[in-house]
């Protein structure tokens, strides 16, 4: 007897916050849907990346979703900066609030989808051999999912533990005691380095290129002003939606030009959004990543803080960045610099002395063989088309997504991909703001507009949605052509791929912000999906 495929109205891949909304949704208009996990649990990145530290640099009360009016009056954030325990503890109160589990099947990695042209639907393939049948797939994969692990020479010479800060053990590491390495200075480095360090005996911090961080000046929340941000939480929202990156509602960025300013006023703007904190530092001027000179002057600000807080300054020269601020993501810290004052943690400049094999008792470099029990790999992530391609994803005409992609990750509005009818893409990251913004709000906005197309598509009895491939490339160009205005893509980062050896380099997110793309993106379907291929 052939086997039995079960068939769904969506096919969801991810139980992360796209995965989770987007199962909502579907449940909201009537749809059958399933969720396919490769974890054991709720979370997507917040599952996974459980290392000491590990919080979120977008304040909690904007950090969650916004669809649920009850939900947003009946949580309560206990800190300014989100740990990921709690986020976790908020995604499962979600998932029991509406009732999420049963349509969830956890332990089921996606290997294989391909659209079947004949019965117009997706066939999805799990590592376990098992099968699953849907009229539209929503890839929720998530930006951050493929750990990105350095290829060392000799890599599996060492006797010790290796972790990796993207898929951290379930069960607490105990470094009490070991000779610690961590290999990278991202932002998952710079939040659990403080971390470690004070647990551990010796602490080998290896750098290829600093970053810079500002603090994030996380607190406790008040009763009060929990209670001011839920007296008028839609005020909140409606509020970060109009703002660049989506987040920071509670402050208001300062409109004015850094040319407008002399170099006083210019100072003071720059503490000033010092002591706030966090992200926002990037909201001390409108242009800070459009004139380079106001660019260079918040950089070299930041450098000089560095040289305040680390007392040796061979040392801190060598931990401030000269890199284009906001170029690389900028990260949000808690005692990062401090830490370097400890007399148990030491800086290798990998630039200086290059790694050159793994050993059984550590690591060899340039200058000498260091002893290490533990070393941490914080080397980041094949970010935005890794959990894409991961899978092998094929359209019309056995179509190959990776093959498609190998020479630019060509998207329309990052919501669909030419050649691949009724896959829609939430928040990958591609050709959308979601790296640059509060992904909370992106996800919400991309999975209500995917649903809104879906709906369009099934009350006018349509059958398929694809991009017109020449409305995908002039989103493509204009993606391009928008980041070519702005200091974004001037440094190598995982926004260009440049972090990932031999990936096709090419600006990844839409750097003309949230209001911008949701403009655009409402424009689109106002106009009955213009751009998009109907049938
Ligand atoms: O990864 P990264 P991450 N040899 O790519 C180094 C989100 N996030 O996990 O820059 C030596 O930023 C690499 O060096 P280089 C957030 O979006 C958010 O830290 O390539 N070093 C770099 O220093 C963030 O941006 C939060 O020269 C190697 C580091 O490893 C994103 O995740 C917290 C190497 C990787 O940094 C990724 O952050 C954490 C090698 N072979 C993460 N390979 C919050 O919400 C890589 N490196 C606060």
């Amino acid at each position: 007897m052939p086997e039995r495929i079960d068939s769904y109205d969506i096919l969801i891949v991810g139980a992360g916050f796209s995965g989770m909304y987007a199962l909502i949704k579907a449940r909201e208009l009537g749809l059958s849907a399933l969720v396919l996990e490769a974890g054991s649990e709720l979370g997507g990145t917040w599952f996974w990346n459980r290392y000491p530290g590990a919080r979120c640099d977008v304040e909690s009360v904007e950090y969650c979703y916004q669809f649920s009016e009850e939900l947003q009056q009946d949580w309560e954030w206990s800190e300014r900066f989100a740990t990921q325990p709690e986020i976790l503890r908020y995604i499962n109160h979600v998932a029991e609030r509406f009732d999420l589990r049963h349509n969830i099947q956890f332990n089921s990695r996606v290997t294989a989808a391909c659209y079947v042209e004949a019965d117009n639907l997706w066939e999805l393939k799990t590592e376990d051999e098992k099968s699953f049948r849907g009229k539209f797939f929503i890839a929720a994969s998530g930006p951050l999912s493929v750990p990105l692990k350095p290829t060392f020479p000799e890599q599996d010479a060492f006797q010790g533990e290796v972790l990796h800060t993207g898929t951290w053990p379930q069960q607490p590491v105990d470094f009490s005691g070991q000779r610690v390495a961590v290999i990278g200075t991202g932002a998952s480095a710079v939040q659990c380095i403080p971390l470690i360090a004070d647990q551990c005996s010796e602490m080998t911090v290896y750098q290829r290129t600093p970053s810079y961080v500002v603090p994030a000046r996380n607190r406790a929340m008040t009763q009060e002003e929990v209670g001011l941000v839920k007296s008028d939480y839609k005020a909140l929202r409606d509020k970060a939606a109009t703002m660049q990156f989506a987040l920071g509602a509670r402050y208001d960025p300062e409109p004015g030009s850094f040319s407008e300013a002399d170099f006083e006023q210019q100072q003071l703007q720059f503490e000033k959004w010092w002591q706030v904190g966090g992200l926002h530092f990037l909201y001390a001027f409108a242009d800070i990543m459009l004139d380079p000179t106001a660019n260079k002057a918040a950089a070299e600000f930041l450098r000089n803080k560095v040289r305040q807080i680390v007392d040796d300054p061979e040392l801190a020269e060598k931990l401030v960045s000269h890199g284009v601020l906001g170029s690389r993501r900028l990260c949000t810290g808690s005692n990062y610099y401090e830490t370097f004052n400890r007399d148990n943690v030491h800086l290798v400049d990998i630039n200086e002395s290059p790694i050159l094999r793994f050993t059984p008792v550590g690591i060899e470099t340039s200058e000498a063989e260091l002893v290490h029990d533990i070393i941490v790999c914080a080397t980041g992530f094949d970010a935005m088309t890794g959990a894409l391609t991961s899978m092998d994803i094929r359209g019309r005409h056995d179509l190959s997504l990776r093959d498609k992609w190998k020479d630019g990750a060509d998207t329309y509005l990052g919501m669909q991909v030419a050649g691949f009818p009724n896959l829609f893409l939430a928040a990958s990251g591609v050709g959308t703001p979601a790296a640059f913004s509060n992904v909370l709000v992106s996800i919400e906005h991309q999975v209500d507009w995917i649903y809104g197309c879906i709906a369009a598509l099934t009350t006018t009895g349509k059958q398929t949605i694809e991009p017109d491939p020449a409305a995908e490339e002039w989103w493509v160009e204009h993606v391009q052509a928008v980041a070519d205005m702005t200091l974004f893509p001037v440094d190598s980062s995982f926004y260009n791929g440049g972090n990932v050896p031999g990936k096709h380099r090419m600006f990844l997110p839409f750097a003309g912000g949230f209001p911008a793309y949701s403009d655009k993106c409402q424009q689109v379907a106002t106009e009955e999906y213009t751009g998009f291929l109907i049938t």
